[in-house]
């Protein structure tokens, strides 16, 4: 792997790594992605399933839909970008993961300093009262209702609803003061998570970006590795160590 002279730079003399995670970083763990090759949403559309519109007017399917999702999460494990990431949390003054992902890998990787931008799958709540639902209550109802008789949906976020203001207030902060900003595995098209780059280079970070594919973003980018994230990540864990044993 070749890196840019910003880049080796940025990896002996970075204070502060923010690393925007998608998708894609999950993928060689066995959960499909949402858009590019082998999408979850070929067979499904995403604005029929991820949005409150669709919760409301086919309930059960949507909910099914997240159940299916929910099985698999017991069967996967977190793959070598989950643990190198991990390990990169140690290596900075400051850092912060952000993730799209509602899959709960990056946790499970040992990932501490960490933020999730649309919730996550093992959580639920009551689309009526919000109250959060530790326990689902045994129903033949589906989904299952709260107390309150509104239904009980996953606590992630869909189209066309805000992000959970602390997480999102604390991410655009964490890109404000950025001295390297790593996007891996993700498209860059949902919003606002594919700004947070856009904010790191406005304010003089050297931008990384790692996908098996260019994105509309890759521009935007001083280094662009093409290529599993679960090779090239651990790669780039190595050349932070080495950087800083300088
Ligand atoms: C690999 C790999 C390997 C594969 N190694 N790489 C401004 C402009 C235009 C629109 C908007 C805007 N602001 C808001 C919007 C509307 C909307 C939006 O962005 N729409 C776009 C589609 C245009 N955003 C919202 O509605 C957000 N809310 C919001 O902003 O509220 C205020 C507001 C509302 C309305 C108008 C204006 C303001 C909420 C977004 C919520 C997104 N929710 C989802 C579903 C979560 C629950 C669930 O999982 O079901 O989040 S959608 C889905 O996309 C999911 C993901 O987190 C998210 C991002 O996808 P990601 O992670 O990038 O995955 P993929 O599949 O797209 O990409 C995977 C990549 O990995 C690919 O590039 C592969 O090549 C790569 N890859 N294998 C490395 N091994
Ligand atoms: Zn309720």
């Amino acid at each position: 792997m070749e890196f840019s002279s910003k880049l080796i730079e940025a990896l002996k003399s970075a204070q502060t790594c923010l690393i925007l995670t998608g998708a894609g970083v999950s993928a060689e763990s066995g959960l499909q992605t949402f858009r590019g090759m082998q999408g979850l949403w070929d067979d499904f559309d995403p604005m029929k399933l991820a949005t409150p519109e669709a919760f409301a007017c086919e309930p059960q399917k949507v909910w099914e839909w997240y159940q299916w999702r929910r099985e698999k999460l017991p069967l996967v494990q977190p793959n070598p970008a989950h643990k190198a990431i991990a390990q990169m949390e140690k290596h900075f003054e400051e850092f912060l993961l952000v993730t799209q992902n509602i899959d709960g890998l990056h946790q499970r990787a040992g990932s501490s300093k960490m933020v999730e931008l649309h919730g996550n799958l093992n959580r639920n709540k009551c689309s009526r009262c919000g109250t959060m639902i530790e326990t689902l209550p045994v129903s033949d109802q589906v989904p299952p209702r709260c107390k309150c008789g509104g239904r009980i949906r996953p606590d992630v976020v869909w189209f066309g609803e805000m992000l959970p203001e602390a997480v999102l207030r604390q991410a655009w902060r964490a890109a404000e003061k950025a001295d390297i900003f790593f996007s891996v595995g993700t498209s860059s098209v949902v919003q606002p998570a594919a700004s947070l780059g856009l904010v790191a280079k406005n304010n003089g970070a050297a931008l990384v970006e790692v996908n098996l594919e260019r994105t509309e973003l890759s521009p935007l980018f001083n280094d662009v590795f093409l290529g599993p994230a679960g090779e090239i990540m651990p790669r780039m864990l190595e050349g932070i160590i080495n950087a800083r044993a300088l």
